[in-house]
């Protein structure tokens, strides 16, 4: 639930019995199959649910393209509403996205708050930002969800649970609390306070860079394992759980891989179908650890539903925020509970690897892959090592792999297959030419 949850004595039970009741809806638009609105609601039903709500109807429509006023028919409206009475529901659902204005009438005619897939997005990110940032870009979120569905003279909410999904989301309340201008300029602030967080931390991932270390990022959709695999490589502690969007901060390891060259890999949050666009602009700087990389471990869960698509989600997130050019990797993890399937999609994607990072299983091999395939992206480059710099050429056979030497009088000139990362860090004895 979105109430603090309070350690105290029977506390889950009255949480339970408090649990908001949800209606879903599905439109069916042109291009789609039903079972396609199937499938968006079962994932819609596994959102709901970890944010701590229950759906207890589901109905769905087939149109050619949304009603203006309610998104669905007028009768199909009606029909919602006779359901919402008999199941006695607090909230309805869309799966597809509403406009302000649908919105608002939906809750006029129903008597209940209406709210979408972004709504339940982004309280369940609300309730789980812990750091600094992570706060701050989520109520950046939030508002520029809210700000155009705030109305004047809107109608008092009904029985609406303080806390529930849709007290935070409802158009209706909001006008009375806080004012356009207001919000208007709340959102400069954390625009504000977000831009010099990320001036920050781009110092310090310089330093980073500096450091000569690769940066691997782990991404793929929520609940395919990502801490899971960090914990596993690197003892990391991060909180895993059965949940979606259990990681919202990105949290970095150092990890020595095979040939005993040092990565720096990063957990991060996971992504979903329709993600929503508010969030991954707020979460801009979040994500950039992903389009900041020297490489990406893309993590699929290969006994979730429909891997494929997953895939093709996942990578439409990396589009928007300009990741698709880092190398990627794709790993097929919870090998351990669907192998025949793990097996069938590596031999599908070229280079991928199959793993369980429960179990460990598969773990190596992922290791000597990444491992090589950091090796081959890596450029050749010429250096120039004094005599007396044995560590320098020590460095340079962990982290590269020497394809020449040459010794002349000023030392030894070393043709080496090196990082970027590398290159840079020993940029003092790169020699002009490369
Ligand atoms: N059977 C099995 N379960 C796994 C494996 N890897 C992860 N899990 C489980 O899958 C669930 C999600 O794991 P997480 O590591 O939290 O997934 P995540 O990708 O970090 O998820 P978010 O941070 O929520 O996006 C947990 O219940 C894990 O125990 C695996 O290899 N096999
Ligand atoms: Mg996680």
């Amino acid at each position: 639930m979105n109430t603090p949850y309070n350690e105290a004595l029977g506390q889950t039970l009255i949480e339970r019995t408090k649990r908001e009741q949800i209606v879903v809806v599905g439109v069916t638009l042109p291009g789609h199959t039903d079972s396609d609105t199937e499938a968006g609601l079962d994932e819609l039903e596994l959102l709901i649910d970890t944010a701590g709500a229950d759906v207890v109807g589901r109905i769905m429509q087939r149109r050619d393209s949304p009603d203006h006023t309610w998104y669905i028919g007028k009768g199909k409206a009606e029909e919602l509403r006779d359901i919402c009475l008999m199941v006695d529901a607090d909230t309805v659902v869309f799966d597809n996205e509403l406009a302000p204005a649908q919105q608002y009438n939906l809750e006029k005619m129903l008597g209940r708050t209406a709210l979408d897939r972004t709504a339940v997005i982004l309280d369940i990110f609300a309730q789980n930002a812990h750091t600094l940032e992570g706060k701050a870009q989520v109520e950046l979120a939030l508002l520029r969800y809210r700000l155009p569905r705030l109305r004047r003279g809107a109608t008092a909410r009904m029985s609406q649970q303080r806390g529930s999904i849709g007290g935070r989301f409802g158009s209706g309340e909001t006008k009375l609390e806080v004012d356009r201008r207001r919000i208007k300029s709340r959102i400069s602030k954390l625009e504000r306070d977000l831009k010099d967080l990320h001036t920050n931390r781009h110092l310090q991932s310089k330093g980073r860079g500096r450091s000569g270390l690769a940066a691997v990022t782990i991404v793929g959709y929520t609940n395919a394992g990502k801490s899971t695999l960090l914990n596993r490589l690197t003892q990391a502690g991060v909180l895993v759980e059965d949940r979606l969007f259990a990681t919202l901060d990105p949290t970095t390891r150092r990890l020595s891989l095979p040939g005993g060259e040092p990565v720096l890999l990063t957990d991060t949050v996971g992504f979903v179908r329709r993600l929503p666009h508010g969030l991954v602009e707020s979460f801009k700087s979040t994500l950039e650890v992903a389009s900041s990389a020297d490489f990406l471990v893309h993590v699929v869960d290969c006994a979730g539903s429909e891997p494929e698509g997953q895939i093709a989600a996942v990578r439409e997130v990396l589009g928007e925020i300009d990741a698709l050019k880092v190398p990627e990797l794709l790993v097929f993890n919870k090998a351990d509970v669907e192998p025949d399937v793990a097996a069938e999609l590596v031999d599908r994607h070229q280079g991928s690897v199959a793993i369980s990072a429960a179990t460990g299983e598969g773990i190596d091999t992922f290791l000597r892959v990444l491992s090589d395939r950091l090796r081959s992206i890596a450029k050749v480059v010429e250096l120039l090592i004094p005599y007396e710099r044995g560590d320098v050429m020590a460095s340079i056979h962990r982290e590269g792999e020497v394809v020449s030497t040459f010794h002349e009088d000023g030392g030894i000139r070393v043709r080496a297959r090196l990082s970027e990362a590398s290159t840079g860090r020993l940029s003092e004895f790169v020699t002009p030419s490369s």
